[in-house]
């Protein structure tokens, strides 16, 4: 086995209780005014914010410390184009066919359909991938650890992080995304996890008037 090495908590900061409090409203309120955004601008974005975003987003904790993610940013416009061209068609057939009656129900209120303009129009795709299995420099397969619950939570930091450098940005999943392996040339143990459109909002930008749950309908205190 190897054998442990550990070090101290050098970065550890603790706050007052008062300051405490008020960092913590502080963030809520921050997090509580991102909304999703699916009317995006074609301005561009410096890539070296969207590279702290996905440093931030690998901060996040994962199963073993394996770190199953890959974060493919995605700028090209010929790229787009062809991921916009393959997710459209995957689209169609899931709003004509996939989709059941519940199904298109529950999205309604979204007001969501098949044509993916923001796929061209977003200066950056980030398309996240899960390491399903992680391969070692002799071609062994590595046996990952709780992939899907440290994906989405790296996933939620990235989330968070595009947020704080005053973008918006897409949750976007197509029902089949097996054409971005094609596409990005991903090998076959990473999986899409999900494509995060980011960029500046379009001038008038509209959303769906959606709401929150209150504090008592997520949550119990014991
Ligand atoms: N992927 C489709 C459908 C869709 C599904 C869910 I669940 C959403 O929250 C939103 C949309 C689309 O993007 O149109």
């Amino acid at each position: 086995m190897t054998p442990v090495t550990y070090t101290s908590l050098p970065n550890y900061r603790e706050f007052s209780e008062e300051e405490m409090r008020t960092r913590a409203a502080a963030y809520y309120a921050e997090l509580n005014r991102r909304r999703t955004v699916r009317d995006f601008s074609a301005r561009l974005v410096p890539q070296e914010v969207i590279e702290n975003c996905i440093r931030a987003a690998a901060t996040a904790p994962s199963g073993a410390n394996q770190q199953p993610w890959t974060f493919v940013a995605v700028s090209n416009p010929a790229v787009k184009s062809q991921i916009r061209v393959a997710a459209e068609k995957i689209e169609q057939k899931f709003y004509t066919e996939t989709a059941t009656e519940k199904w298109a129900k529950a999205l309604a209120p979204l007001g969501t359909h098949a044509s993916k303009p923001f796929l061209e129009t977003a200066p950056y795709l980030i398309v996240v991938f899960a390491q399903r299995y992680g391969v070692a420099p002799d071609g062994r397969r590595i046996k990952h650890y709780y992939v899907q619950e440290s994906v989405g939570i790296a996933t939620g930091l990235l989330v968070a992080a595009v947020h704080n450098a005053g973008l918006v940005s897409l949750t976007y999943t197509p029902a089949n995304m097996s054409f971005l392996n094609r596409i990005l040339n991903r090998p076959e143990n990473e999986k899409p996890f999900l494509i995060l459109v980011t960029g500046y909002p379009a001038t008038g930008a509209s959303l769906p008037d959606i709401n929150r749950k209150q504090l008592q309908e997520v949550a119990a205190f014991l």
